[in-house]
């Protein structure tokens, strides 16, 4: 699915500027902003700042190295914020938590010894 016809995504407002955000990264194809309720010391959405693929999945598929950007931006925003070390979460599905169907991981870091997934 594109947006191209549709109304820009949150993701995308951000992305442009549009909507404030505390940005820690960029690419020129890759944004990475906290979020805005943070469930771990560290907790930083890595997103395409075009929204054209609504998940991982279709983005794996669409274009590999984006997805590659994408997580390569995670790996040094954990280095920055943290020790390096990292959980990268993509909700894929409603019933899986996703609530934004423009494609993003969550950096989770920082002190996640104790936490369980799920
Ligand atoms: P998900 O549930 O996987 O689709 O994750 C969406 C995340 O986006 C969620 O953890 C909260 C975050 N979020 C939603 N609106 C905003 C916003 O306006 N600003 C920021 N920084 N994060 C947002």
């Amino acid at each position: 699915m594109t947006s191209s016809s549709a109304e820009p995504t949150l993701f995308e407002r951000i992305a442009a500027h549009e909507i404030p955000a505390r940005i820690v990264a960029e690419t020129d194809r890759v944004i990475a902003f906290h979020d805005i309720a943070p469930k771990a010391p560290v907790h930083v959405v890595v997103t395409t700042k075009t929204g054209e693929y609504r998940d991982v999945v279709e983005l794996a598929s669409g274009d590999p190295a984006l997805l590659a950007e994408l997580v390569a931006v995670a790996r040094s925003v954990a280095s920055e914020l943290a020790d390096g070390q990292f959980r990268l979460v993509f909700n894929t599905g409603e019933s899986a938590g996703q609530t934004i169907f423009h494609v993003h991981a969550h950096v989770l870091a920082g002190g996640l010894e104790e936490a369980t997934l799920g």
